[in-house]
This record gives structure tokens, C-alpha cells and sequence, in this order.
């Protein structure tokens, strides 16, 4: 199918519900044709990065890599979706500077930390508190929100379904499908 292939970069806080939106907007664009894939902790920090872990150092190459791979998604005209804190801008910054300028979309889930501690699916930001985790992204170790993201979401008030809508409501809009 025609399309242009990009980097739809998901970034916000650990539960605040990168993975979920990522997913469904993959399932739509699959069934539209376009040619996706899911980048997340799920198929990368289990394999090709398992000897990383959260420093600030670990989580700066975490995301150096997953960039070059995805560049190389992107080569492959695909449409590439990625799922991780990714806390620091300068990172972000470095894998938007490794595409071609169109094809990087920083999407900001933007979520409270209250939010995210009362979602805390696997229970990590109460092992946190207790210090039983640490480094642990807006408990212990800081998260620096976008600059200036293509698409902020904010899942405090919006349902899945309305986020999922607004991002390939820009996808269109923008010519990407
Ligand atoms: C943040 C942690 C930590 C610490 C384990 N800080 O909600 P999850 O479980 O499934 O997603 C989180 C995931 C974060 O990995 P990323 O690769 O996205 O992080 S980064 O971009 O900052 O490199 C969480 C789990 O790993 N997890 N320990 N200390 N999240």
C-alpha cells in the first residue's frame, strides 16, 4: 500500500499507556494495508538489549539502539512504532537526528505520576516507593517531558480509543497514509 514510512516515537512514563495506544494503532494500520511494526520492551529489552538496565547511562544507549533499529524499519518503508520511557529529550533528540526530518513523530502520552501510580499494573511503583526498584522514572530517576511533540496525548482524560483516533487522524492529515 502507499505510504511513507516513519518513526511514531511513544514516550511518557512507565503505565501511562505507550505499549496499549501503540498496539491498537498497529492493529488499524494492519488492517488499512500499511506495513507496521511494534517496537517495545516485550521484543528488545528481552533480547537485543538484556544487558541493559536503568541508569541513566543504560537507558541513554537503550534508546540509541532501538533508534538505529528503527531507522532501519524506516529504510524498509515501514511505518515503525516505538514503546519506551525514553525520559530525556537529548536521546530523543539524537534518534530524530538519524531520519530524514518528516519522518520522526515524537508522541508525548502524557499521564500524572498519581495516574500512573494508581493504574501500577505490575505493581512497580509501589516496589518503588518501598525502594525495593531503583532509578524508577518519576519516583527516582527523572522524566523529562517533549520540548515540542508532534502529538501529546493525554490519557489522564482521553480513552484509548480517542488517542488511537488522534494519531491516525494526523497520519492522514499529514499524507503518511
Ligand atoms: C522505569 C522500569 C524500571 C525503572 C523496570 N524505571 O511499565 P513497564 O515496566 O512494562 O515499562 C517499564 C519498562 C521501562 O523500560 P524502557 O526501555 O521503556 O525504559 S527507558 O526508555 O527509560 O530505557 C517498567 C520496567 O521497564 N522497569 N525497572 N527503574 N521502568
Amino acid at each position: 500500500n502507499n505510504h511513507h514510512s516513519c518513526i511514531l516515537w511513544f514516550t511518557g512514563l512507565s503505565a501511562s499507556g505507550k505499549s496499549t495506544i501503540a498496539n491498537e494503532i498497529a492493529k488499524a494500520l494492519f488492517q488499512q494495508n500499511v506495513q507496521q511494526y511494534v517496537l517495545d520492551g516485550d521484543n528488545i529489552r528481552h533480547g537485543l538489549n538484556n544487558d541493559l538496565g536503568f541508569t541513566d547511562r543504560d537507558r541513554t544507549e537503550n534508546i540509541r539502539r532501538i533508534g538505529e533499529v528503527a531507522k532501519l524499519f524506516v529504510d524498509d518503508g515501514q511505518i515503525v512504532l516505538t514503546a519506551f520511557i525514553s525520559p530525556f529529550q537529548a536521546d530523543r533528540d539524537l534518534v530524530r537526528s538519524i531520519v530524514e526530518k518528516d519522518e520522526f513523530i515524537e508522541v508525548y502520552v502524557e499521564c500524572s505520576v498519581e495516574t500512573c501510580e494508581n493504574r501500577d499494573p505490575k505493581g512497580l511503583y509501589k516496589k518503588a516507593k518501598s525502594g525495593e526498584i531503583q532509578h524508577f522514572t518519576g519516583i527516582s530517576s527523572p522524566y523529562e517531558a517533549p520540548n515540542r511533540p508532534e502529538i501529546t496525548l493525554n490519557t489522564d482524560t482521553l480513552s484509548i480509543e480517542q488517542c488511537v483516533e488522534t494519531v491516525l487522524q494526523y497520519l492522514k492529515v499529514q499524507n503518511y497514509i
